[in-house]
């Protein structure tokens, strides 16, 4: 697409570099497309070589300039700064978020924007407090000395962000990598890039220095994406996306042996014991199936129910769904809005189908619901469970990313561990069961970087967060930041 001004109601969404707002340098943009509706929403410039260059140059100087040279306490205090700008423009950060997304817009307002200023607060504050080891040695000479390590930024940070929490998942990256005293390129997904170019106005309006914050829109192969990561002025790529991205972001990073930190794909289960509070664990797992549509890397497609369980958990699964409402963001009641893209909803729609062919029973849902003729272009899909597939089927092995998951019966706690265990992803697991011994002696045996007992999603951003096995590589969060985001360097001084 050639060079345009936005048409009139469509946003015009620039690239941010070096604290200013800039066009694509070859004239090229794309259209940002409502998932509710279909409708253009917005006018994107996509970042090519040049821009990409000028953005990794005015990080690369900006550490060099202000803001590496700032007392640690004056960049945390802007950091709060950042922090309170979301807040105090959050209405607009809710309504891009909302439109690019398509998302309730309680959603927005309790979970997305809230976390996108709490992620800079939480490690600004943070960091600013971390101790460091020290050792005393002996010499094989004789005399003693002293050991002590201190980190430094790893510099210039590519951030590749998805389009499922846009806001959210991006300044869960930006927060710590500025906290720890990098700079930042940001690439949003060419789905939801608003959020990310409203955030260029906060950081100004805070006073953050030119260069700090960057973002660059695109694609990924051939185009912003690929740009940034191969390029050789950043020292660190930190991804949230497909595990497939993951591989070929990963060959990037090899030239120049630049360090990544992964957080990818997931098939989480979901085992429900025979002691289990159902009146607590239905509201947990409906939320953990279907809000954002199912588009949440941490939820649940696989659910295992012990066996004197099994049906009752079924029917109260199924008379929950029936309670879920589809619509558009600012519809009151509505509980699930679309899916990011048609193109998404192809791909969910591919595994409905494949679930009956693979021999599914469909307890609810399995199409696309009837919308009013003002939807009728959005990506809409109906919530929906299924029961007897066979263990090994496509439908229970691979992440579907919608609105759906199949439940399954299980005999014994071995087997249920096995069943959970069972997959190539490792990102979450949810344990329900009154038994204390036993939550923590599954809990302890599922392969993935967070089990949930008797909840899902609880949030404390000091822990570890990250997957095992195809799900991500590292851990971000709290104190463990700052392994990918600092350099550590150890002093030895002979007394
Ligand atoms: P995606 O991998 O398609 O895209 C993510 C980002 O990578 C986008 O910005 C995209 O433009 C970019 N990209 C794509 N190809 C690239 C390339 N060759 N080089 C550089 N950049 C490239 O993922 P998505 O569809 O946006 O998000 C959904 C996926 O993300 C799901 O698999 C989900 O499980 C995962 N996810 C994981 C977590 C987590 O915390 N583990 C969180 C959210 C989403
Ligand atoms: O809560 C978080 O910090 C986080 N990274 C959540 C990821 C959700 C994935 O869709």
């Amino acid at each position: 697409m050639t060079e345009h001004a936005a048409p009139a109601g469509r946003r015009e969404v620039l690239n941010f570099i070096n604290g200013r707002y800039e066009r694509s340098s070859e004239g090229k943009t794309f259209a940002g497309v409502s998932p509710a509706t279909g409708a253009p929403i917005a006018v994107i410039h996509e970042a090519g070589r040049a821009d990409v260059d000028a953005a990794v140059q005015a990080a690369r100087a900006a550490l060099k300039g202000p803001w590496g040279k700032m007392p640690v306490a004056e960049r945390m205090a802007l950091l709060h700064k950042v922090a309170d700008g979301i807040q105090k423009r959050f209405d607009e950060f809710v309504e891009a978020e909302c439109l690019d997304t398509g998302k309730p817009r309680e959603t927005c307002r309790h979970v997305d924007i809230p976390r996108g200023a709490a992620n800079f607060r939480i490690f600004a504050d943070l960091f600013k407090n971390v101790p460091t080891e020290a050792f005393v040695m002996d010499t094989p000479t004789g005399g003693q000395a002293l050991n002590y390590a201190t980190r430094s930024p790893r510099g210039v940070i590519a951030v590749v962000c998805p389009w499922n929490l846009p806001l959210m998942l991006m300044t869960w990256k930006v927060g710590p990598a500025l906290a720890a005293g990098n700079t930042v390129v940001v690439k949003p997904s060419e789905e939801t890039p608003l959020t990310a170019s409203l955030l260029g106005e906060v950081m100004n309006e805070a006073g953050i220095p030119p260069g700090v914050y960057n973002v660059v829109n695109g694609f990924g192969p051939d185009s912003a994406g690929a740009f940034l990561t191969e390029h050789q002025g950043v020292n660190g790529i930190t991804f949230t996306g497909e595990t497939r991205t993951g591989e070929v972001i990963m060959r990037a990073a090899a030239k120049g042996l630049r360090p990544v930190s992964f957080e990818l794909g997931g098939k989480n289960p979901a085992l429900i014991f025979a002691d289990a509070n159902l009146d607590e664990a239905i509201p947990d797992i409906i939320r953990a199936t279907f809000i954002n549509c199912g588009q949440v890397c941490l939820g649940t497609e696989r659910i295992y129910v012990e066996r004197p369980l099994f049906d009752e958990f079924v029917a109260r699964m199924k008379a929950a769904t029936e309670k879920q409402k589809v619509g558009p963001p600012d519809e009151p009641g509505v509980t699930m809005g679309p899916l990011i893209s048609l193109e998404h909803r192809e791909k969910v729609l591919s595994y409905y189908k494949l679930a009956v062919e693979e021999g599914a029973t469909v307890v609810i849902g399995g199409g696309v619901p009837q919308m009013p003729a003002e939807l009728a272009n959005g990506a809409w899909v109906e919530p929906t469970i299924w029961t007897g597939l066979p263990h090994e089927a496509r439908v229970n092995r691979e992440e579907i990313f919608g609105p759906c998951c199949h439940i399954a019966p299980f005999d014994t706690e071995e087997e249920a561990v096995r069943l959970a265990n069972d997959t190539a992803y490792g990102l979450t697991a949810v344990v329900y069961t009154r038994d204390l011994a036993r939550a923590h002696r599954v809990a302890n045996q599922m392969e993935v970087g967070i089990c949930w007992v008797n909840s899902w999603f609880l949030r404390d951003l000091r822990t570890p967060f990250g997957g095992a096995k195809h799900s991500g590589i590292g851990r971000e969060g709290g104190i463990h930041s700052l392994e990918f985001y600092t350099e550590l360097r150890n002093i030895c001084i002979r007394y």
